[in-house]
This record gives C-alpha cells, structure tokens and sequence, in this order.
C-alpha cells in the first residue's frame, strides 16, 4: 500500500515521455494529475514517436529495394497484369517477379524489344515454363542499359505485358 502511494505521488512530476505513456495506458486518475504544461509535452512526444515509426518504416521499404524490385503476377483484384507495369531500375539490380494471383503466369522477354547484345532467351522463362503456385518467383538481374518489353505468354492476348527501363 505504502508503495502504491508513492507511485502514483511520483508520476505527476514526471514530464515529457515518462508522463505521457503513464497517461496514454493509465488510469484517468494519472489524466486529472497531469498539469496543462505536460500535456503538451505530451502531444510533442507522441508526435515524435509516430514520425519515428513512419521513419523506421520507410527505411523497410528502401532497405528492400536495395535488394530487389518485386514486380507482382496478377493483381489483387485478380486482373491479368504485371503490377507495378512500368519500371525503372539500376544495372545490376534484380528483378523479382512473384505469383501474386490469376496464375499460372510466366515472364518472357521481347526478343525485338531488349537493348541490342542481350539474349532473350537468357533472361527469360521459356514459353511453355509456367509458375503455378501461389508465392512462386522468377528472378533476374538486367546489367544492359536501355528499355525492355515483356509479357506473359498464357495472358499476352489478355494484355499482361509490362515494360522495363534498365538506367
Ligand atoms: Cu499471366
């Protein structure tokens, strides 16, 4: 009990995030003892923590784009495409293409619309290889420069092709 006591004498003259996560999870107890002063401390130091999340969660996104564009096969919304449909990238950085739905899909290159020198048949699936399950990836990473068509073989007709640009 005696303990207690002292707890709850001692949260009010905290400030800033001590204060404000007291607050935030508590009891409304804690609210009635916070000065108007804290509080706004408080906002600030919930404001702070939301940027940081956002900040820790773009450096996700760029942390794995430095590893490999994910281009998906099929949309959500079960459309026949390859979603993002345009890209752009770096030489040398891979390509990962991923079953995502409306499969089976394959990824076949252009041979009339790949930056001269490069061999189509070596960056692409054959026409007949197909990705059946869900998750299923073909990757492959572009060195050439320049810009490259490419569609899936059972959906072309459909319009599932999509078009790269290596810079
Ligand atoms: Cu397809």
């Amino acid at each position: 009990m005696a303990t207690v006591t002292s707890a709850a004498l001692t949260i009010p003259s905290f400030t800033g995030l001590n204060a404000g996560s007291a607050v935030a999870k508590v009891s409304p107890a804690a609210k009635v003892a916070a000065s108007p002063v804290p509080r706004v401390g408080i906002k600030a130091s919930l404001k702070d923590l939301s940027v940081a999340v956002a900040a820790t969660a773009a450096s996700a996104i760029l942390a794995s784009n430095a590893l490999a564009v994910e281009v998906l096969l099929g949309g959500d919304d079960g459309s026949l495409a390859f979603v993002p449909s345009s890209i752009t990238m770096n030489s040398g950085e891979k390509i990962v293409f991923k079953n995502n739905a409306g499969f089976p899909h394959n990824v076949v290159f252009d041979e009339d619309e790949i930056p001269a020198g490069v061999d189509a048949a070596k960056i692409s699936m054959s026409e007949e290889d197909l990705l059946n399950g869900p998750g299923e990836t073909y990757a492959v990473t572009l060195t050439e420069k320049g810009t490259y068509s490419f569609y899936c073989s059972p959906h072309q007709g459909a319009g599932m092709v999509g078009k790269l640009t290596v810079n």
